[in-house]
């Protein structure tokens, strides 16, 4: 009786396995344009997980020497970018955003242009690896700044 019922709960296990990666999927993926000669870019997404606690831990692209994952630090008031080993997914959405966890491109072969996009291949602990297509979108996407910038250079002809 106990054997049959430990050997129905490996099956279980062995199969809920694959169907795991469903439980994960990544959307809204953009990249902001670099500005002038930047060797430096970030990526942005937003990820949803209807299943168990997750982790990312690596990404993955060619378009520059190294990919890390990031995240934005109050050190003294001021915001510090810094390197991380991986970024908690858990149940629900996990946004990766301006100011917050990104993506970190460094040494980039040539700058991101705006309308273009790359693969990306985003590597999770458990749900294993998710390639993606990351646009790349104007440099001031989602920046308060741009409006004033525009503005100013008016006033300066
Ligand atoms: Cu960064």
């Amino acid at each position: 009786m106990m054997k049959r019922f430990a050997l129905a709960a490996a099956i279980v296990l062995g199969l809920s396995t694959p169907s795991f990666a469903g439980d994960i999927s990544v959307e809204n993926v953009w990249a902001r344009a670099s500005a002038g000669m930047a060797r430096a870019g970030a990526a942005f997404l937003t990820i949803k997980n209807t299943g168990e606690a997750d982790k990312l831990v690596s990404a993955k692209a060619n378009i520059s020497k190294k990919v890390e994952l990031h995240t934005h630090i109050h050190d003294n008031g001021v915001m510090k970018m810094r390197q991380v080993e991986s970024v908690a997914v858990n149940n629900g959405m996990t946004m990766l955003q301006p100011g917050g966890d990104h993506i970190m491109f460094m040494g980039l072969n040539e700058g991101l242009k705006e309308g273009t996009s790359f693969p990306l291949t985003l590597v999770f602990e458990k749900a294993g690896e998710i390639n993606v297509e990351v646009m790349v979108k104007a440099a001031g996407a989602m920046g308060a700044s741009n409006g004033n910038m525009k503005h100013n250079m008016k006033k300066m002809q």
